[in-house]
This record gives C-alpha cells, sequence and structure tokens, in this order.
C-alpha cells in the first residue's frame, strides 16, 4: 500500500502581512503532481493522509475553506477510489473541519473530528489504517474516562483502544495510524527546539503500529523507528528550515519488508531567509538572487534610519520584518522570563538609570535619540511592577 504523508498545511495562513494564498496553491499543485506521476507509473497511491493542522485557524478564512473544497473535488474526480484521511489539530475546529463527514465518507474522504471513531478502521490495500485526533482533556468523556489528564494517559488510552479493536478484527493486517500529537523526538535538543515546553508523548507508546502519519511538528523528523513527521509543506516562520517534504510511504501488506519512506522535496514558490547582518550590508551590496524571497533582516547595527524596511524594500519587495538583534528571541516566554529576571536582579539600577542603559543598548551611546518621554514613563510603570511582581 502506498500512502501520502503531508501534514499542517495551514490554510489560510497569514505570515506577517502576506496571505500565503498562492504559496500554498503551488504547494497543492505538487501534491497532485505526485499522485498523477505514481499513477502514471503504474504505482498509485492508495491513500493519503492529511494528519492535522489542516486550517490555521479554527474560524478558517473563506479562500482556505475554498482551497480544501477545490482540492478535494479535483483529487476525487482524477482518483475516486483514493482515499482521503483528515483529521482535527489543535489548530482546526474539530466541527467545522467535521461539517458533512458522514456523507464525505461515501468519497472515500475520512474526516476524524473526535474520538467516538478512532477504533474503526479503513482497510486500504491489505492494510488497516486508523485516524487520532489532537487530543486533550475531555477528548473522552464518552469513554468514561475523566478528569484532567496528560498528553500521554490520553495517547496511551487512545493506542490502548485501536490495539484492542484491531487485535480483534483485523489480526493479520499491517496497523497504520494517522494522528495528531507532540511526540518526542530521539534526540532532546530537537525536541525541545520543535515544540518548546508541551507535555511530550514518547514514541514507544506506538511500538505495536507498522507507521505512524505524525502531523503537529513542522520540521521533518523520524521520532521512532516507525514515526515519523512529514513536517509542515511550507516555512510558516523565519526560524524554520528551509527544505520541506512530503513522505511516500510504501507498506507491504505481508509484513514482510515493513514499509518504506521516500522524502519528495517541495518546492517553495518564496523561499524563507533570515539574515543576521546591517542595515547598509544588505542595502549596498549584491542581494539581488533573493530578491523573491521572504526576507527577515535581524539588524546588528544601531544606526538611527527612518524608514528602514520602506528603503530596502524597493530592493526586496518581499521583506516583511527587521529587528534589532537584541530583540530577535523576544517573543518566546522563556526568553522573557530571563529578561524579567535579569531586570529584577539589576536591583542596583532605579528605573530612570535602567531606562538610560536600555536606549544606550538600543542605539549605541552616542546615537541615543531624544524625546523619549512617553516611553521613559510606560518603561518605568514596567520596571516597577516586574520589579514588584514574583517570578
Ligand atoms: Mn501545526
Amino acid at each position: 500500500m502506498r500512502l501520502l504523508h503531508t501534514g499542517d498545511w495551514h490554510l489560510g495562513k497569514i505570515f506577517y502581512d502576506i496571505n500565503l494564498f498562492d504559496d500554498q496553491n503551488y504547494f497543492i499543485e505538487q501534491v497532485l503532481a505526485e499522485l498523477k506521476l505514481a499513477d502514471s507509473q503504474g504505482a498509485p497511491y492508495g491513500a493519503l493522509c492529511i494528519p492535522g493542522d489542516i486550517y490555521d485557524r479554527a474560524s478558517p478564512a473563506i479562500d482556505a475553506i475554498n482551497m480544501l473544497n477545490n482540492f478535494l473535488c479535483r483529487v476525487h474526480n482524477l482518483f475516486p477510489s483514493l482515499h482521503i484521511f483528515i483529521l482535527s489539530g489543535n489548530h482546526d475546529n474539530p466541527s467545522r473541519l467535521g461539517f458533512g463527514s458522514e456523507l464525505f465518507e461515501l468519497a472515500n474522504v475520512h474526516i476524524c473530528k473526535d474520538t467516538k471513531s478512532i477504533q474503526k478502521a479503513v482497510i486500504v490495500d491489505n492494510c488497516a489504517i486508523y485516524q487520532l485526533p489532537f487530543l486533550s482533556s475531555g477528548s473522552f468523556d464518552d469513554f468514561g474516562l475523566n478528569g484532567a489528564l496528560s498528553q500521554t494517559e490520553l495517547y496511551s488510552y487512545a493506542v490502548q483502544k485501536i490495539l484492542e479493536s484491531h487485535k480483534k478484527n483485523h489480526p493479520d493486517l499491517p496497523l497504520v495510524l494517522c494522528a495528531h500529537a507532540s511526540v518526542a523526538a530521539c534526540d532532546e535538543a530537537e525536541k525541545l527546539d520543535s515544540v518548546g515546553t508541551l507535555d511530550f508523548i514518547s514514541g514507544n507508546i506506538f511500538s505495536e503500529f507498522t507507521y505512524i502519519a505524525l502531523g503537529h511538528i513542522h520540521k521533518f523528523q523520524k521520532v521512532a523507528p516507525n514515526a515519523y513527521y512529514s513536517g509542515s509543506p511550507l516555512a510558516y516562520s523565519f526560524d524554520d528550515v528551509p527544505k520541506k517534504y512530503m513522505l511516500r510511504v510504501d507498506i507491504d501488506s505481508k509484513f514482510e519488508r515493513g514499509f518504506n519512506v521516500t522524502k519528495i522535496e517541495i518546492k517553495p514558490l518564496h523561499q524563507v531567509i533570515q539574515f543576521k547582518t546591517d542595515f547598509f550590508d544588505l542595502y549596498n551590496n549584491d542581494y539581488s538572487w533573493c530578491k523573491d524571497y521572504y526576507i527577515q533582516l535581524i539588524r546588528t547595527d544601531f544606526e538611527n534610519i527612518p524608514d528602514a524596511k520602506k528603503i530596502l524594500k524597493q530592493k526586496f519587495p518581499l521583506l516583511l520584518s527587521i529587528v534589532r538583534e537584541e530583540l530577535s528571541s523576544g517573543n518566546s516566554s522563556s526568553s522573557l522570563l530571563i529578561k524579567k529576571n535579569a531586570l529584577k536582579n539589576n536591583g542596583a539600577l532605579s528605573a530612570e538609570e535602567a531606562f538610560s542603559s536600555f536606549m544606550e543598548e538600543m542605539y549605541g551611546k552616542e546615537n541615543i535619540p531624544e524625546l523619549f518621554e512617553e516611553e521613559k514613563k510606560l518603561f518605568i510603570e514596567l520596571y516597577k511592577t516586574c520589579s514588584e511582581e514574583e517570578v
């Protein structure tokens, strides 16, 4: 059985102020091209699996809904016997995603919005495929499993239910699972880098499955011998990896050869790139090779250049963001905490002194602009709040 695994589409995503509609359509054409290619070579796909975060938002934009609708109609018209598996990720609203799901079943489109049908397999070319949406406390209320449960408890329970059903009904078939979950990567650093401080599940709980098609983490990775994240089809942040893939998974229905994963590189409409340099480097030197890239500049200079973004946009129309080096990691809660602590521990400075030292750091000693009275007032207010608050 041949399966195409590609998760975290995030249809309708707005990247800074850019609507990624064209970029996402460009990717969708590549999905269709891959399905057609395999078919023309006499090795067609039996299943397409999109394990969650289909949409970027719980209330998806009209454009995003139309995109998914058009895609499903086109695929179904081309390949009526292809089974399409769609499940609800943490970005999706299960009911909105699940609209019409009972009817879609008739067209081999299997939308999993809750835990009611997790024990039901769809048999494709002698493989049993199950789906698991993103789970949270309350997911198993109907099963009588209440209370605050950890991710490990929730997914272990789901796996146990699936295995019970599988062993009873299809013991001789390979067992494939499509799921949206935070599964710990083999490499600790990679794991922390990918999903921050979320509660992780160990890949070991899936040891009895043949292949697990995972969604949630946006970088391609193998988290257990049988569990892969395809990653998102596009880079949705500037610190994401530039190379993106969908996965062709060939599963041997007789268990003889297990499975084989082939990475298919996705060609982006626009590359995403992050420069850490000074304004003048980007302005004066030849970077014409990236004029069609989505660009973030992390500025290492301290010059006060009014309209810096406007000026650079003349050369790089898709420059989306300019940040100061000191602030470039400033929006994660951990770094805020570090800054807060630093502020607290810097007890020797008065609020006024702290403001001066902050301005000096931002602009350089010689270049501190004046006329910052409002900002100064606000800074002092915040400084006091931070100093009083327990961290
Ligand atoms: Mn996602």
